[in-house]
């Protein structure tokens, strides 16, 4: 990827990046632009508090952080700046992501995170939920999110259907 990112990928530790790369996946699907940086709302502060108030003049639209445990990723970024923040909850810990959830979802008024699932499935979504936001203004991307769509219900629709011919077989065979 070589033009400027429009979507900043953030994790709080690079333990979460087999999680977070379902969301790279989906932007590199609808050919969005993305950066990756890992960042720790406790570990590194400071360089979270950076990142987040240099993101916009970067050119960057839509963050989607990742965290697992107590996870403070999205919320400490979502108030230090306007850009929408996507958050993650990480199943790293020993409550599998119960912990993350709830701190990621759990925003006092005035601040919001649009959380997703916890783990793979989140990610993936918070990937498709960036490309709809990118959607609302671009004709292109509006396409690319229709025809994401359409596949995934053609695949749901061949799947039964090989399903329904093996069935019947099994039952032939009988
Ligand atoms: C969180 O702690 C990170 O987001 C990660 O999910 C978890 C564990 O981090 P490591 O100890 O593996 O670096 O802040």
């Amino acid at each position: 990827m070589s033009a400027k990112p429009l979507v900043g990928i953030l994790m709080g530790s690079d333990s979460d990046m087999e999680v977070m790369e379902e969301s790279a996946k989906v932007l590199r699907e609808f050919k969005i632009e993305y950066e990756m940086v890992i960042t720790s709302a406790h570990r590194t502060p400071r360089r979270t508090t950076l990142y987040a108030e240099s993101a916009a003049k970067r050119g960057i639209k839509i963050l989607i952080a990742g965290a697992g445990y107590a996870a403070h990723l999205a919320g400490v970024i979502a108030a230090q700046t306007i850009l929408p923040v996507i958050g993650v909850p990480i199943d790293s810990s020993s409550l599998k992501g119960l912990d993350s959830i709830l701190s990621t979802a759990q925003m006092p008024g005035g601040i919001p995170v649009a959380a997703m699932s916890i783990g793979k499935p989140g990610a993936k979504n918070a990937g498709i939920f960036a490309a709809e936001i990118l959607a609302l203004t671009n004709a292109t991307m509006r396409q690319r999110v229709v025809r994401y769509r359409e596949k995934m219900e053609q695949q749901v629709i061949e799947k039964s259907r090989s399903y329904a011919k093996k069935k019947a077989k099994e039952i032939r065979a009988l």
